[in-house]
């Protein structure tokens, strides 16, 4: 069977969603086909904190309500090293701003609900599975439903929103594409687990032992994540033994209050790599969120740039399709990727300065731990994390 529509979205995560809920707004119809089920979409654990640019655009699309409501607002963070925490008071150095703590499922949640209310089609279980003319005039997109049956998509245009592993960025003929890639020696594992949060804030730690960071979802349930070597089984990490190295690495003779432990809900292990394909536009096809680019999650930064990316994505379409204006859809790529690589910069730089690298000499220790004092106790280096992440402006 042949459908017809505007844009064709490829993935329901939070870049997805998001752009078919702004084009719907705009009066630009889309379909949105999901490989997943509707349950796995909405339960499947990553990231949890939101810009505050991302918050606004979200209570701005009518997607926010749960948001204020359950959204635990943080006005700063922990950075704990030398055996005490430093905060760094975002309210104060970013005139007001701040994050928001608030499952990424939920976000998704909250997406789907709206666009099912708003009648937008989504299918689940139903994958992508090639991609076809996407110089000519009318590109195509074959799926494969939940029944096993394939269907074909005519659409104006395809958005790529299907992750680091959809098909999306494979359609593009390899000598069209770039690809700058880092990889770290070490990975995440973190968990989800039912106890009270360590502390109001994240701590986001550096300690010989290795990274820790301590996140929370609720007040009743924390997230917790550790620095572990790449390539490491999670059979390596039983529950014992992540609460203990927890312990070891949050060294609680700090002060506040200890780890409570308790049922772990979730352990999953994340490799930590920065990713950019470029441009992120061939033909109709246009890339958005982790099909063009992962950052490591240090600066809590990848699902906020992909809301990003559909937010130049949707105003681009709107300039077209109402405005008969393309100069947004050509200049889509440029205006991304400066917001993408500034973005890999910021990871890139909390990364390297709170993991331990066992390649490190003691000099470049050294100087790792001298850059975590300056940072915590200049008030403009403490004002560049800051106004980071919490998050630039769009552009
Ligand atoms: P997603 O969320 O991966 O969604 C892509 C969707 O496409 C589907 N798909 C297909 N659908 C149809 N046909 C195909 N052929 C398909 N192939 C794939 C997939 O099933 C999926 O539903 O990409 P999107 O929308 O670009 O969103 C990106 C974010 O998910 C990602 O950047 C963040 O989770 C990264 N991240 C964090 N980002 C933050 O902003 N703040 C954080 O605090 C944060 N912490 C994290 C993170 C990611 C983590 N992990 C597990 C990778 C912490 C972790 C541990
Ligand atoms: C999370 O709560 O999952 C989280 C918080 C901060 C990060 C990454 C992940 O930098």
């Amino acid at each position: 069977m042949k459908s017809r529509t505007q844009v064709a979205i490829v993935g329901a995560g939070p870049a997805g969603l998001t752009l078919a809920l702004l084009l719907h707004q705009a009066g630009i119809e889309s379909i949105v086909l999901e490989s997943r089920s509707r349950s796995y979409v909405e339960n499947r654990v990553r990231a949890g904190v939101l810009e505050h640019g991302t918050v606004e655009l979200l209570c701005s699309m009518g997607a926010g309500e749960r948001l204020r409501r359950e959204g635990l607002k943080h006005g700063g963070i922990a950075l704990r090293f030398d055996g005490k925490d430093h905060r760094i008071d975002f309210e104060d150095l970013t005139s007001g701003k701040s994050v928001t703590v608030y499952g990424q499922q939920e976000v998704v949640k909250d997406l789907i609900t709206a666009l099912s209310s708003a009648g937008v089609p989504i299918a689940f279980e139903a994958p992508a599975i090639a991609l076809g003319d996407l110089d000519g005039e009318h590109v195509t997109v074959r799926y494969r439903d939940a029944g096993g049956a394939e269907h074909t998509i005519e659409a104006g245009y395809i958005a790529g929103c299907d992750g680091f592993h959809g098909i999306c960025r494979d359609a593009i003929p390899p000598g069209a594409l770039t690809v700058y890639e880092h990889g770290y020696p070490f990975g995440w594992l973190g968990i989800l687990a039912q106890s009270p949060p360590v502390s109001e804030e994240l701590i986001y730690t550096n300690h010989e032992r290795g990274f820790a960071l301590v996140s929370m979802r609720s007040p009743t349930i924390t997230r917790l994540y550790l620095q572990c070597p790449a390539g490491e089984e999670l059979a390596a990490w039983p529950d014992d033994r992540f609460w203990t190295e927890l312990r070891l690495r949050l060294d609680s003779d700090c002060g506040g209050p200890d780890v409570v432990t308790g049922p772990i809900l979730q352990k999953g292990i994340t490799p930590m790599r920065g990713f950019v394909a470029e441009p992120m536009r061939h033909g109709r096809l246009f890339l958005a969120g982790d099909a063009a680019h992962i950052v490591p999650p240090t600066g809590a930064k990848g699902m906020n740039l992909a809301i990003a990316d559909v937010r130049v994505l949707a105003r681009a379409f709107e300039a077209h399709y109402f405005k008969n204006d393309s100069s947004g859809l050509d200049s889509y790529s440029d205006t991304c990727l400066r917001r993408v690589w500034n973005t890999q910069r910021f990871s890139s730089w909390m990364t390297r300065m709170l993991h331990r690298f066992d390649g490190h000499a003691p000099f470049e220790r050294r100087v790792q731990l001298a850059e975590l004092r300056y940072v915590a106790s200049s008030r403009p280096a403490s004002q560049t994390l800051a106004e980071n992440y919490v998050g630039l402006p769009f552009a």
